[in-house]
């Protein structure tokens, strides 16, 4: 753990002590993600390859056997909220409160004898910036809880719980890639992803050693309104897979796409929303055998293919992440995509580090002429997925 880490897991124990009057039992991190390729794929069946940040959601958590659960948060105004462990029910709350409660009663729902909980909770992760971190808050709660009440649950399984919670608690259908993320990334790494059977597969990303970078352009659109949009392309896909009588998307072959569209008629919404997740599915699987020959340079065509199926197929970009992308790559990155689930939040771009500078610039320039507000440019390394930090 590096010091900084450390001394952020202190303070965040201190503050738990502040607020509850005792110690906390151990203080846990899990970090947000982005995904570097594999988007709107994971409620499909496919692929994905996100990797993690070094932004984390911290908790100190503390156990309690009198069915009350206490949560707090450095990050919002609010004081200290109690529950009933027996009251929590899907739904019934819309404030943040609802991601971490919508854990413990995930665990409970599956039978886990959880007792109830107090916890600090703090973040790094960028909210509202596609970043994941709702994903952070509800596995660093699910590991915390893991722990304390050795459940002896391995990151895969902490990631379904969490994405039930956000499914049904909170009311979001959204896929399994960021809790698995959150979970399962590696420092170093990317991870391959099957959402189909959760089988993972850690693909070395070190950028730096091959003299390259990997900027995160944060456009401060927020994506939170969108969660409809999300939904109905969800539901777009699902009525792809009925037409075309598959379980997911992910059952039609990059080589029957032509035929697959053909079947579709005119269906054409469909038919744009199906030829994005199987193209994308193919991405990922190009990405993959890109790095794994050590040829990571070209990935950034494939990236670029991707912003495109979105902004065109999938009619999920914005002005803003367009913009990114094409000032990037008029600037001479490798590759740039939005990434996430879209109408907003984060682009990625791939670029020489000699170019790095240049291009945060121009990104930048271009914003303030078009009147957006400034976005916030950061590198991102493949870093940690969640631990125990104290
Ligand atoms: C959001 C969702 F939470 C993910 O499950 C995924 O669908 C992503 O959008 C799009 O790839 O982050």
């Amino acid at each position: 753990m590096s010091e900084s880490s450390e001394a952020v897991a202190r303070a965040v124990a201190e503050r738990f002590e502040e607020l509850y009057g005792a110690a906390p039992h151990g203080v846990w991190a899990a970090p947000g993600r982005v995904n570097l390729i594999g988007e709107h794929t994971d409620y499909n069946d496919g692929f994905v390859m996100p990797f993690a940040l070094p932004h984390t959601a911290v908790a100190a958590v503390a156990r309690r056997e009198d069915g009350v659960l206490r949560l707090h948060s450095a990050d919002m105004e609010d004081g200290v909220a109690e529950f009933r462990l027996d009251d929590l029910a899907p739904e019934s709350d819309r404030n943040w409160t609802a991601y971490p409660a919508g854990v413990v009663w995930a665990l409970r729902e599956a039978g886990h004898p959880v007792t109830g909980a107090d916890l600090h909770l703090a973040s790094t992760v960028p909210a509202g910036a596609g970043l994941s971190s709702s994903a952070a808050l509800e596995v660093v709660v699910a590991l915390a809880l893991n722990d304390l009440y050795e459940l002896g649950l391995k990151g895969w399984q902490l990631a379904r719980l969490c994405q039930r919670a956000e499914n049904v608690y909170v009311g979001a259908p959204v896929g399994i890639m960021d809790q698995t993320a959150s979970a399962c990334c590696e420092t170093g790494h990317a991870l391959f992803l099957d959402t189909r059977d959760l089988s993972q597969k850690q693909i070395p990303f070190d950028l730096a050693a091959e003299g390259m970078r990997l900027l995160v352009v944060d456009t401060r659109v927020k994506h939170s309104h969108s969660e409809g949009e999300y939904g109905k392309r969800r539901a777009g896909c699902e009525k792809g897979a009925a037409l075309l009588g598959v379980d997911a998307l992910r059952d039609v072959p990059y080589d029957g796409l032509d035929a697959a569209l053909e079947r579709l008629g005119d269906e054409e919404e469909v038919r744009r929303l199906v030829r994005h997740v199987v193209t994308e599915d193919q991405r990922v699987e190009r990405v993959v055998s890109l790095l794994e020959s050590g040829d990571t340079r070209a990935i950034g065509p494939v990236l670029v293919e991707g912003h495109a199926s979105l902004r065109d197929d999938f009619r999920i970009s914005c002005p803003e992440l367009d913009l990114v992308v094409d000032t990037a790559l008029a600037t001479g990155a490798l590759g740039a995509r939005m990434t996430g689930g879209g109408f907003g939040g984060s682009a990625i771009v791939l670029a020489e580090e000699s170019d790095v500078a240049a291009i945060a610039k121009a990104v930048e320039e271009a914003f303030a002429a078009a009147g957006f507000t400034a976005p916030r440019v950061f590198e991102a390394v493949p870093s940690a997925g969640a631990r125990r930090v104290l």
